[in-house]
């Protein structure tokens, strides 16, 4: 790998209810910290980091777009769905209704982004759950999502799935991890090409290794 800064460019778009952790999970992600009172993300956000995958031998930078807008206005979701590799479909495991609502935001998803995207139901804030037969805790919530409901619901939808906390860290770069190695995967089998998904270039070096590349790159990343 020597002289590659990285091999994949990778999409991700973060979607989900308003305040149930998009923007902390990035933050998470890119900065390793976290803030108990972000400010509200106002449009769309961005973030960028590198990644190994160790048994692929590959450098992945991923793109991360994490919106506010379509938590109120979803009419400039088609620019921002397009050419997403990968997709967090975050909720809330103290909240049933973020879970609920879970369901139409995959809709949009569905609608709008590239059919071959990897998506990856995300159960957030598990830091926060009152543990199993535990009494109720400073801070601390019922849980109103089981996991082995999440994970039925994301084996019917096709959807990768993990609980993770933005707050402890626990399971945010393995979520982003495991989605990009799904990617892989897909890139592998020729799923993801240059007339199928806009705004993402597959191209192939001389040194054989597959590069995929945004169309455009504009200076943010
Ligand atoms: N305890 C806990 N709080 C979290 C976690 N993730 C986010 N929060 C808090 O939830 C609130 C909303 O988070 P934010 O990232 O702005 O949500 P967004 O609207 O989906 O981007 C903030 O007060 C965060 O500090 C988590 O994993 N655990
Ligand atoms: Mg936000």
């Amino acid at each position: 790998m020597a002289g590659v800064a990285w091999h994949y460019v990778l999409k991700f778009i973060i979607t989900g209810d308003a305040a149930v952790g998009k923007s902390s999970l990035l933050v998470r992600l890119t900065d390793q910290r976290f803030l108990a009172n972000p400010d509200p993300t106002l449009g769309v956000e961005f973030g960028s980091k590198l990644i190994t995958i160790p048994e692929e031998n590959k450098v992945v930078k991923l793109q991360c777009w994490d919106t506010a807008g379509t938590e109120s206005f979803r009419s400039i979701t088609r620019s921002y769905y397009r050419g997403a590799a990968g997709c967090l479909l975050v909720y809330d495991v103290t909240s049933r209704q973020s879970f609920v609502d879970a369901r139409s935001w995959l809709t949009d998803v569905r609608e709008h982004a590239d059919p071959h995207l990897t998506c990856i139901l995300v159960g957030n804030k598990i830091d926060l759950c009152i543990e199993d037969g535990a009494h109720s805790a400073p801070g601390k919530r019922r849980r109103e999502v089981s996991t082995d409901e999440a994970e039925l619901w994301a084996k019917q939808e096709g959807l990768l799935f993990v609980e993770a906390s933005a707050k402890s860290g626990q399971n945010v770069e393995a979520a982003f991890e495991q989605a990009t190695r799904d990617i892989l995967d897909k890139i592998r089998r020729g799923v993801f090409d240059d007339d199928r998904s806009p705004g993402v270039k597959l191209s192939r070096p001389t040194n054989s290794s597959l590069a995929l590349e945004e169309t455009g790159k504009s200076g943010c990343c």
